[in-house]
């Protein structure tokens, strides 16, 4: 049967892997992100002879509450047929103490991390209802289990993402909507640069010294999550590189 699958933040990382997984698996796919030149390059790639697969771009900032209830409400009766919903789209600003740290890389973390899974979910969760069916797949991190030194939003954006993924489960239940977190640790994408607000020599140290785990082997997991017979949901999966212990153990080699 026909499946479609909106992914936010599918213009790097873990969310364009996801693309290109579920691409080859034969959906439809609604990719999200600011970056609308990546969109496009994505788009090319997933509609081409290799994977041949339906593309909708939706480009947007989801932290504004209005595009994302536009963008919502526009899809045409065929999209809005979203059987699985990553809620992926996240990031993390700066790494400093609570008495020092940017005020501003707070609010991006919670208006992102936190407000814009709420407002992307608020307005594809009842196109679920209706139907009946769904899956919505948030994705959390180490950093929603554990707190690290100098993580303080950033962990409490994914502890957010954790309770709301529990909460949802419960909210969805009668109408036979699936709820799953998967929660990885480090993972090699964009992310770092990110945080260090495009430092990518302090980003690359990050990954040194160990294999952290690749956008791809998430997406596998995604992918496993969302490919369970109907009656079975994986609540929740945490995954980490085998150099990791815990949000601040790792195994390192130096050169
Ligand atoms: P990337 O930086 O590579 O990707 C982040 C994605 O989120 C990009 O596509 C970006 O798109 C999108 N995004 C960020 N802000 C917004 C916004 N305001 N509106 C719309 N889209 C936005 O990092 P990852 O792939 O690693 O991150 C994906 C998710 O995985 C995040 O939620 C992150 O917290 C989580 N995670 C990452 C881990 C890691 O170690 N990398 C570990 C555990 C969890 P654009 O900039 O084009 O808007
Ligand atoms: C990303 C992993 O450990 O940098 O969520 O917070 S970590």
């Amino acid at each position: 049967m026909h499946q479609t699958i909106l992914i936010t933040g599918a213009t790097s990382g873990i969310g364009e892997a996801t693309a290109k997984l579920f691409a080859s698996k034969g959906y439809s796919i609604i990719i999200s992100g600011r970056r609308e030149d990546r969109l496009k390059a994505l788009a090319k790639e997933l509609e081409s002879a290799s994977y041949k697969a339906e593309i909708l771009l939706l480009p947007l900032d989801i932290r504004n509450r209005q595009d994302v209830d536009c963008a919502i409400e526009n899809l045409s009766p065929e999209w809005q047929n979203i059987d699985i919903l990553v809620n992926n789209a996240g990031l993390s600003q700066g790494l400093d103490p609570i008495h020092r740290a940017d005020v501003d890389d707070w609010e991006r973390m919670i208006d992102t991390n936190v407000k814009g899974l709420l407002y992307m979910s608020r307005k594809v969760a009842p196109l679920m209802v209706s139907r009946q069916k769904g899956h919505i797949i948030n994705i959390g991190s180490i950093a929603g289990r554990e707190v690290y030194t100098n993580g303080n939003v950033y962990c409490a954006t994914k502890f957010a993402v954790d309770a709301l993924t529990q909460a949802m489960r419960k909210d969805l239940l009668e109408f036979g909507i699936r709820v799953s977190q998967v929660a990885p640790g480090a993972v090699n994408t964009e992310f770092s640069t990110v945080r260090f607000h495009g430092d990518t020599q302090r980003a690359d140290a990050v990954y040194k010294g160990y294999s952290p785990l690749l956008a791809s082997d998430i997406a596998e997991i995604i992918w496993f999550v969302a490919s369970r017979p109907p009656h079975v949901n994986v609540n929740d999966i945490l995954v980490m590189p085998t150099a990791q212990a815990s949000a601040s153990h790792f195994s390192k080699k130096s050169d």
